[in-house]
């Protein structure tokens, strides 16, 4: 009653409080709907928001235009209450339906309840953040979402604390954007919400986390999980307090409904207004249908727990408030369940046969093919086994196109080759094929990188310019003024990093800049490589322009996760309605020991498809790099060459224009006797082999790839390997790492094996760590004798006489 006084105004109406009700019945519904859909077989997986409606409900109140969220599979109630999702969306989610008209949010890409909302056009081109609800695709990796809402908030910061920003209005108003962040009570165990929570605290910047704790994470509770089993308790250390800005940390109950209104009006208010970060800690939370549909939780609840359950069940309790509070009758509660209910099952239907409709026409014509064939086998076996693939492919109750695949390319091996009649139905099955697998592939595998006007594939190259006195300085002094460039030149760009603000960089590659430009364009970071992705890729999914800054290539190890689950997958994940073109800087390959010179580039292309990796060999090409990035929209890694700050190199006439191209090698020297193939620090080393190999009669062709991935799109490696005949793939990753990459796109996919003479060769680093000592390294990598000595044998193989 008390409680019921205080709820405002505002929120006290009957009208929004039976609409609430009816939300929470329907999202309630279409998890035990959705559930069944899985246990029946309809559909592959699912995983439902029950249990978690009203706490979503009252945070949907806050949520602006504007605004963004971060968050997870439990989130069903909280999009619907947004306008964001519907009823029958969440079943075409369930089935998988590609038809990205009618399932955005992934296009069937990945589980039900991952969502997204388009930050750019189909063309490209950003769309106005600021007139729409926002919501960042979704990750299932547990608190994968965490580091990403950080960046999510820092870019409200950066908005409102730098006056050069208020024009961008349609990316933000003034910064009042807050970021809406949800987690499970087990998922705070993990150290991505760790750091994320520290590094908002210390950045104080508006970041809403919702912790949704029903005491379990799958079957283990909380006292596996959380010290003193309450998050909100152990979190008190990071608790604002006067003069000392922490983190607000609000405590709820997951069935209280006035009070889950109340409490969201409160902390999100001081949250947007203050740009305090806030957390709220909801308990007694509950999950009716247990974990997911993959199993039940009677076998880890007990019977108390199960009770507790079903007592506190939100929805109950809700229902029981409203009556005891006279807002409406039991007859008008019951009226608004019913009519729930029956929205989801109508819903289930619509989307089902919405699912189904095209597979069936797709199968219908296949079959028909078959049954109205006019040849008529000579073989009785094959003939037979034509009409009892059809025969059978017909009776499936509920085919998906899988079923539809298999059966026409079974078919297709049983048609007799004897007639003019069979070539024609064999022409007729090769139509339908073309015609529907290529559709049916586009739906999984398109949009791995921008396919929009704005890709960086699309940037126009412009060559670095020299004139005769173009001084020759160090390295990292080109890196320094082609970032003096940059940041006048982009306002919306920013670098952050450890030692990247005051000193401006370990390697002095912004050294003065943070005093030209201020520390919300060049800034320290705490020691946090995981967060400091998830700020870049939050800042990117805003429209900033971010470069985050990882010190060494070593160090990227400790955020290859987000990488690799949250970066690379943000386009493909949602089928193209999101990007977040963050560059990475980082620097590589040779330098001291295990940890210092790693160059895991296998690693990197392996994990990170969706972003392109740079592997330039001097910083003239690094500078080109981020150059050409920051004319176009797509996630990027760059890997500087550790060795190679100091060594000289001429300064371009126009630094800060040039753009070096993805994807095109770039020949270095030109040879006959051999192909040299190789990128990054390794380029030196190789030139340097290429000249003592001139010295003795062999004529090299040296490669420099630049770009791994893209990897040469215009086949310069094969133009090479059809002159020389012979090729060796060089780096200092580990034996059949990037160099069997390359070895593969050029001999399989350019076919460049069909022009050698002379069976390829690998020469890599070994397969332990980079040891450390100038002779660490030269033991540990391969180094211009090593390549001098390959070489020479290859061609001594094939032309033994002359060497
Ligand atoms: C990194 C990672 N580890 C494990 C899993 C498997 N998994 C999925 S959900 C889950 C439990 C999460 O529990 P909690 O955070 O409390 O959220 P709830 O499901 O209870 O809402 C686990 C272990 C995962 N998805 N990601
Ligand atoms: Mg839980």
């Amino acid at each position: 009653m008390e409680q019921t006084r205080r709820l405002s105004e505002k929120y006290l109406n009957k009208e929004n409080i039976l609409a609430d009700y009816r939300l929470a019945n329907l999202s309630r519904n279409l998890s035990i709907i959705g559930r069944r859909e899985v246990l029946s077989g309809k559909a592959k997986f699912g995983i439902f928001g029950d249990g978690k409606e009203i706490i979503q409900i009252a945070m949907a109140k806050q949520f602006m235009e504007g605004d963004w969220r971060s968050g997870y599979y439990r989130d069903q109630t909280w999009m619907m209450a947004m306008g964001l999702y519907d009823s029958v969306e969440f079943f075409h989610q369930l089935y998988g339906n590609t038809d990205t008209k009618i399932n955005p949010g992934s296009g069937g890409r990945v589980f039900n309840n991952h969502f997204s909302v388009r930050n750019i056009n189909p063309d490209g081109s950003w769309r106005d953040l600021t007139r729409q609800k926002n919501s960042s695709a979704d990750i299932s990796p547990t608190a994968g979402q965490m580091p990403r809402l950080l960046g999510l908030a820092y870019a409200s910061k950066l908005f409102r604390q730098n006056p050069d920003l208020q024009r961008f209005t349609t990316l933000s108003v003034n910064g009042n954007e807050v970021a809406f962040g949800s987690i499970g009570d087990a998922s705070t165990s993990e150290g991505h919400f760790w750091e994320t929570v520290n590094a908002a605290g210390v950045l104080q910047v508006p970041m809403a986390i919702s912790v949704y704790d029903d005491g379990f994470g799958i079957s283990v509770p909380k006292k596996y999980q959380t010290t003193k089993g309450s998050i909100s308790e152990v979190l008190k250390g990071f608790g604002a307090e006067p003069g000392k800005p922490g983190i607000i940390i609000y405590k709820g109950r997951g069935w209280d409904y006035p009070g889950l209104v109340m409490l969201y009006e409160e902390g999100i208010r001081l949250c947007r207004r203050d740009h305090v970060p806030v957390l709220f800690h909801i308990d007694e939370v509950t999950q009716p249908l247990g974990h997911s549909t993959s199993g039940s939780h009677e076998r880890y609840k007990s019977e108390e727990r199960l009770k507790w359950e079903v007592d506190f069940d939100p929805i109950r309790k809700m229902r029981e408030w409203i009556i005891e509070e006279g807002i409406a009758t039991p007859d008008e509660v019951d009226k608004m369940a019913a009519e729930a209910e029956e929205e989801a099952k109508q819903s289930r239907k619509k989307s089902w046969d919405m699912f189904q409709a095209p597979i069936k026409i797709e199968r219908d014509a296949l079959v028909k093919i078959i049954s109205d064939r006019p040849c008529r086998c000579q073989e009785p076996a094959k003939e037979e086994a034509v009409d009892k693939i059809a025969e059978e492919l017909g009776r499936v109750l509920n085919p998906i196109r899988k079923d539809n695949f298999m059966a026409a390319r079974k078919i297709l091996r049983n048609i007799c080759e004897t007639c003019d009649a069979s070539a024609n139905l064999k022409e007729e099955l090769y139509g339908w094929l073309k015609r529907n697998y290529s559709d049916a592939s586009k739906s999984y595998d398109s949009f791995l990188y921008n396919e929009t006007p704005t890709s960086v594939l699309k940037v126009k190259p412009i060559p670095p310019v020299y004139s005769a006195n173009s001084a020759e300085v160090p390295g990292r002094q080109i890196l320094r003024d082609n970032y003096d460039k940059l940041f006048a030149k982009y306002p919306l760009l920013v670098t952050f990093g450890e030692d990247t603000g005051k000193i401006g960089g370990v390697n002095q590659t912004l050294e003065g800049l943070q005093k030209k430009y201020g520390e919300l364009r060049i800034t320290d970071t705490g020691i946090r490589e995981t967060t400091i992705l998830g700020q870049g890729i939050g800042l990117a999914l805003r429209g900033m322009r971010p470069i985050a800054e990882i010190q060494y290539l070593d160090y990227l190890m400790y955020a290859l996760q987000i990488l690799s689950d949250d970066l690379a997958t943000t386009h493909y994940r949602t089928a193209g309605r999101m990007i977040a073109p963050l560059i990475i800087s980082t620097r590589g390959h040779r330098l001291e020991g295990i940890w210092h010179s790693g160059s895991p580039m296998s690693m990197l292309i392996n994990s990170v498809r969706g972003v392109y990796v740079c592997a330039p060999r001097d910083m003239t090409r690094a500078a080109g790099f981020y150059n050409t990035l920051l004319e176009g929209n797509d996630p990027a890694i760059v890997i500087e060459p550790l060795n190679g700050y100091r060594l000289k190199e001429r300064m371009p006439d126009n630094i800060g224009e040039f753009r070096i191209p993805f994807g095109i090698p770039e020949v270095l020297s030109q040879g006959t006797d051999i192909t040299i193939v190789t990128y990054g620090s390794t380029v030196r080393i190789a030139a340097e082999a290429v000249k003592q190999l001139a010295a003795h009669g062999i004529s090299a062709e040296l490669i420099d790839v630049q770009t791994l991935v893209p990897f040469d799109t215009g086949k310069i490696i094969l133009d090479s390997v059809r002159k020389t005949n012979r090729v060796l793939f060089l780096d200092e990753d580990v034996p059949g790492g990037t160099t069997a990459f390359m070895m593969q796109e050029t001999l399989e996919k350019q076919g460049g094996w069909f022009y050698l003479d002379s069976p390829p060769k690998t020469l890599t680093a070994k397969e332990h760590r980079p040891a450390y000592t100038t002779d660490g390294d030269y033991f540990s990598k391969p180094n211009a004798e090593d390549i001098f000595d390959a070489v020479y044998s290859m061609i001594k193989e094939t032309v033994p006489q002359k060497y």
